[in-house]
């Protein structure tokens, strides 16, 4: 180095799936998920409402409801270009969830709502998707995968008593799959998508 001179700063640009992209970009809270269309988004906003006691809880808003299939975590743009690579999905069958059950967890204060039966498609999704992100370097949760769609946080009351029970059943046709990001701000949270696998050809 030459001396008086500013030592050069290391710049690691790498090759991703969409071009140069500088590994400095900060790292985005990422999840799979299913992301309901307006009309099964709206049924399960719906039984949410008649369900909850909104003075003593904190509903998620209709926008943000979804049922997340692996939650990732914080990763940088390699990884993140790696998990967008995913490929497969035309290989699945679309298939249906039936929406038919409002549970809780009493400890953190969830409501959620599940189904009785998870229909196999979703559980062997799950499974291609776990695998295909320990290819891309990350070790996803080891916690088994629950299929819940969280309607609120922070509930008190006495409703716990009450779960699990069933709703009358919501069909929700699974024909794609999302990988979203989660972003906070002093709004809350809300979740963009960032891309859209269909299944099936
Ligand atoms: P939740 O609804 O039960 O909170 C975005 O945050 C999504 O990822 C939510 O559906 C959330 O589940 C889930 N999530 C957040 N943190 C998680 C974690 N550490 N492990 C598993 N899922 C998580």
């Amino acid at each position: 180095m030459v001396a008086g001179s500013t030592p050069a700063r290391p710049t690691n640009f790498f090759f991703g799936a969409y071009g140069l992209i500088h590994s400095k970009a900060p790292p985005k809270r990422v999840f799979f998920a299913l992301n309901p269309g307006t009309e099964v988004r709206e049924a399960l906003n719906a039984v949410a409402a008649t369900e909850i006691l909104p003075r003593t809880s904190r509903p998620t808003a209709v926008e943000n409801l979804h049922l997340t299939l692996l939650f990732i975590g914080k990763v940088n743009q390699q990884i993140l270009s790696c998990l967008l690579g995913f490929a497969g999905a035309d290989m699945m069958t679309p298939f249906e969830l039936t929406v038919d059950r409002l549970e809780g967890w009493k400890r953190p204060g969830i409501l959620w709502l599940g189904c009785r039966e998870l229909p196999s498609p979703v559980t062997e999704l799950v499974n291609n998707l776990i695998q295909f992100t320990k290819l891309c370097g990350v070790e996803p949760d080891e916690r088994p995968f629950k299929a819940h769609i969280t309607v609120a946080r922070r509930v008190g009351g006495d409703i716990w008593s009450r779960l699990p029970r069933s709703i009358e059943a919501i069909s929700w046709p699974i024909n794609e799959f999302v990988l979203m990001e989660s972003l906070t701000n002093k709004n809350g949270t809300h979740y963009e998508v960032l891309k859209t696998w269909r299944l099936g050809r």
